[in-house]
């Protein structure tokens, strides 16, 4: 498993002293080898979605060195620089070591007793008074497995609420509605081998080399390999990823909506698409329009099946006449010619093809439909669940996929894609939990940006928030923060440091972290990571999931959780994987994860992993001779949607003249608690700035490092000006990134979001540009 014979003859000459060093201590369950006193073992990275291997050095201890595992089939050896930095994220001066209550505008310090009572009796309170959807869970995919499954199994089977959403709902939400109302299941049929496999990539929206530095790299690997390989970024914004690039096209923001409609008219004007493929796989589908933007409180907007009217492809084909490449330049900004371009790209039979997005795509106010549209390029060309040619949406934590998606810890999801509208869903998890079917309710519950509008509206209780800072990560945080501060809401924060979301609570509870605990996450690409606990968290730091447990105990739900002390993480996840088996999904048992560098679900019956989903060739879940199945989907046929255009929620006008975006730069993980500690990479990169066009820049009379105030509707906030730094914004266009606790960016983001996929758009507003 790409572990060279060097590496290999090294570990078990490194295993074989340990051995005999090691007579008289017991080896603990996670080494894997010892040498110089220090002792190995394996672990995912805890930052991004790339799902890195990394060896973890312990001595006396304490993590004293982390390098990237040469037998990690995802990096090979790789890390990008928070990855070698790792530890330090754990060792920051002021990491949370005691429970905290607030008294007033104090924090005093508590056991976990007083602390896990008082958290008890105001749930207990809120639920006696209000109902159970008085009360939520907002979780991350940051979370591992176990404690995303434990949250779900005692919110949904036990108290009785569906108000549980992880900060995924910020993220990669509008993927997942596109997975389910495509081909009927989440996540990819392709895989990262795509990467080694494939001749041409066309980004839409995604700055690979900061916010997937490594798997970047694999790909610009392929490319310097092979002269053929050709990769284009479409984007709002040149970035470090561009450089890299043989061609960037700049569009307008929410111009993709326009552009791909315009190429799959042109596939269809030019009959580029595969014909035999679109009659054997491809169902046409049209959907709810005009749809509304979630700005106002409890607006609803779902696409029931009653809404959704089938197309002949002849049909199809008529609705997309409008969408000319002309037209599509006025709207997006790129040019007809281009377009016409990249539909002989996509339609080029000679080449693999290879769509890649993230948060460009998916925090937009239409981002379902523009996922939507990506697969039709792939679906009516046939280049989808082929080695090298797949669209590949890519996950930004590291088990936003694992937990949040797979364990299901959304408003309106149960494990392994099952929903809690459905009544035989509810069943099958209550056989599982052991609760009667009347227990898990059939209500979707608050989505995200509903469960804090909540707060405000004062009908929302209690809240407990773990492993992720809302109150600096969500948008309109004006209204977020002010809702906290008037103490509508009883708020409970897990953390391992201070934030701007532990100021705000009334209960602090600090946790142990990454290897301070056992977990599993899942990667982009389907693959499940196991690692074991290798150190001890600071002072009276406990596990997320531990907390759960104990609070679920006292609200009288203990007996959901019967799992020893010993062997805990595996009863849980074996448990969890009763859901997986024979739904295509299926995981191994937990013994194997500890072995391996993590498996590709579905996990075959002789325990070996899927590369290629809904294919013969790999997916045991496809019978010999049947080919491409798509067997998630209605009838084996996946939706192809008509999706038009519509325009974004709020554009530059006179008085708000230019776009805002936001998003992320290499050195730091979002709210930047855990990479602002490091100082290393405190230092590369110290504070927030805005970055602007050089000519937006000159008209204003902007300098370099010049103060600029930056206001929109919600808020005003002033950055340090960036020129020519290593972003450069197309024209009337700003872009900052939010990691900065200082500059609490998000009050000026608006809270829209897409009515399918309830996903806020952190990539678009309209704000004003001064100089300050
Ligand atoms: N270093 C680092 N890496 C990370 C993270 C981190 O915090 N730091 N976070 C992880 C997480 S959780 C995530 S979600 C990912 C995010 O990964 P990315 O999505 O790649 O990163 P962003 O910087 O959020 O946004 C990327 C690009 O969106 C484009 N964009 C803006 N508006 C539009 C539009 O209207 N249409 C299109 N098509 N594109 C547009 C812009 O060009 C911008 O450069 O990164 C992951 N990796
Ligand atoms: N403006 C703007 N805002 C955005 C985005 C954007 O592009 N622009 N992107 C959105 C996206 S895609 C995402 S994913 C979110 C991310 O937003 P958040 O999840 O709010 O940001 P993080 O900094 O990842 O927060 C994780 C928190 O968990 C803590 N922590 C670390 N380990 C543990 C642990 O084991 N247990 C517990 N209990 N805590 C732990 C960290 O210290 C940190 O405070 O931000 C969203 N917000
Ligand atoms: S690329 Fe992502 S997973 Fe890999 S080391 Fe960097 S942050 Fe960690
Ligand atoms: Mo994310």
């Amino acid at each position: 498993m790409g572990l060279s014979r060097r590496d290999f003859i090294k570990a078990c000459a490194a295993a074989a002293a340990f051995a005999a060093a090691g007579a008289s201590v017991a080896r603990p369950e996670w080494a894997e080898a010892a040498e110089d006193g220090i002792t190995w073992g394996k672990a995912p990275c805890r930052y991004c979605g790339v799902g890195c291997s990394v060896l973890v050095g312990v001595k006396g201890g304490r993590i004293v060195s982390t390098k990237g595992d040469p037998a990690g089939p995802v990096n090979k050896g790789l890390n990008c620089i928070k990855g070698y930095f790792l530890s330090k994220a754990l060792y920051g001066k002021d990491r949370l070591t005691t429970p905290l209550i607030r008294k007033g505008n104090r924090m005093v310090e508590a056991s976990w007793d007083e602390a896990l009572d008082l958290i008890a009796a105001q749930y207990k309170k809120a639920i006696a008074e209000h109902g159970p959807d008085s009360v939520a869970l907002y979780g991350s995919g940051q979370w591992t497995i176990q404690e995303g499954y434990v949250a779900s199994k005692l919110m949904k089977g036990g108290i009785g609420t569906n108000n549980l959403e992880p900060n995924a709902r910020l993220c990669m939400a509008s993927a997942v509605v596109a997975f389910m109302n495509t081909f009927g299941s989440d996540e990819p049929m392709g895989c990262y081998d795509d990467l080694d496999l494939g001749d041409t990539y066309v980004l839409w929206g995604a700055n690979m080399a900061e916010a997937h530095p490594v798997l970047f790299s694999r790909l610009i690997d392929n490319k310097l390999k092979h002269p053929k390989v050709k990769l284009i970024d479409i984007a709002t914004r040149r970035t470090r990823t561009t450089k890299m690039a043989d061609e960037f096209i700049a569009i307008k923001p929410h111009g993709d909506l326009a552009a791909l409609n315009a190429i799959i008219h042109v596939i269809l004007r030019d009959k580029l698409y595969d014909e035999a493929f679109v009659a054997k796989h491809v169902s046409f589908k049209r959907g709810k329009e005009n749809a509304p933007y979630g700005l106002k409180d409890k607006e609803a907007f779902n696409e029931t099946p009653a809404d959704v009217k089938n197309l002949s492809f002849e049909e199809y084909k008529a609705l997309m006449k409008p969408y000319t490449p002309q037209w599509a330049q006025k709207v997006s900004g790129i040019p007809a010619a281009k377009i016409e371009e990249l539909a002989r790209v996509y339609g080029d039979k000679s080449r693999k093809v290879n769509s890649l997005w993230t948060m460009g795509v998916n925090q937009h106010s239409r981002g379902v439909w523009v996922n939507n549209l990506i697969y039709n390029l792939h679906l009516l060309t046939g280049k989808i669940c082929k080695p090298g040619e797949n669209p590949l949406s890519l996950t930004g934590q590291p088990s936003a996929c694992g937990t949040a998606r797979e364990v299901g810890t959304f408003a309106h999801r149960l494990p392994a894609d099952m929903v809690v509208m459905n009544e035989a869903h509810r069943k099958k998890a209550a056989g599982i939990w052991g609760v009667p079917a009347e227990k898990i309710p059939a209500k979707v519950g608050l989505h995200t940006v509903e469960m804090f509008r909540a707060i405000d509206r004062g009908e929302l209780k209690c809240i407990w928030i773990q492993c992720t800072n809302p109150f600096q990560s969500l948008p309109n945080l004006n209204r977020v923060r002010k809702a906290a501060q008037s103490r509508k809401a009883f708020i409970v924060v897990s953390d391992i440091y201070p934030t701007r979301s532990t100021e705000l609570a009334d209960v602090v509870l600090p946790s142990a972290s990454w290897v301070e605990k056992e977990g599993v996450f899942g990667n982009t690409e389907r693959r499940t990571q196991q690692w074991f606990k290798m150190v001890n968290a600071p002072g009276k730091s406990k596990e997320d999931v531990w907390q759960l447990i104990e609070f679920a105990k006292r609200m009288g739900h203990g007996a959901l959780f019967p799992y020893p002390e010993k062997g805990m993480h595996r009863a849980i996840f074996e448990e969890y994987r009763k859901f997986t088996l024979g739904t295509g999904k299926d995981l191994a048992p937990y013994g194997t994860y500890a072995k391996v560098r993590g498996l590709r679900w579905p996990v075959k019956a002789n325990g070996t992993e899927t590369r290629w989903r809904y294919t013969e060739a790999d997916d045991e879940h496809v019978a010999k001779g049947e080919g491409i199945k798509f067997y998630k989907a209605p009838n084996n046929k996946v939706s192809a949607w008509f999706r038009p255009y519509e325009p974004p929620a709020e554009v530059p006008d006179r008085n708000y003249p230019f776009w805002f975006c936001t998003g992320r730069l290499l050195e730091h993980w979002h709210t930047g608690t855990m990479t602002g500690r490091v100082p290393e990479l405190r230092r590369a990169v110290s504070q927030a700035t805005v970055e602007l066009h050089p000519e937006d820049a000159k008209r204003l009379g902007i300098r370099n490092r010049d103060q600029v105030r930056i206001t929109s509707r919600r808020g005003s906030i002033v950055l340090t000006a960036e020129i020519g730094g290593r972003g450069t914004p197309e024209r009337g266009s700003v872009f900052t990134t939010f990691f900065d606790e200082k500059k609490l960016v998000n009050e000026i983001c608006i809270d829209a979001f897409d009515p399918l996929s309830k996903e806020p758009d952190f990539k678009k507003c309209a704000v004003k540009v001064q100089k300050a």
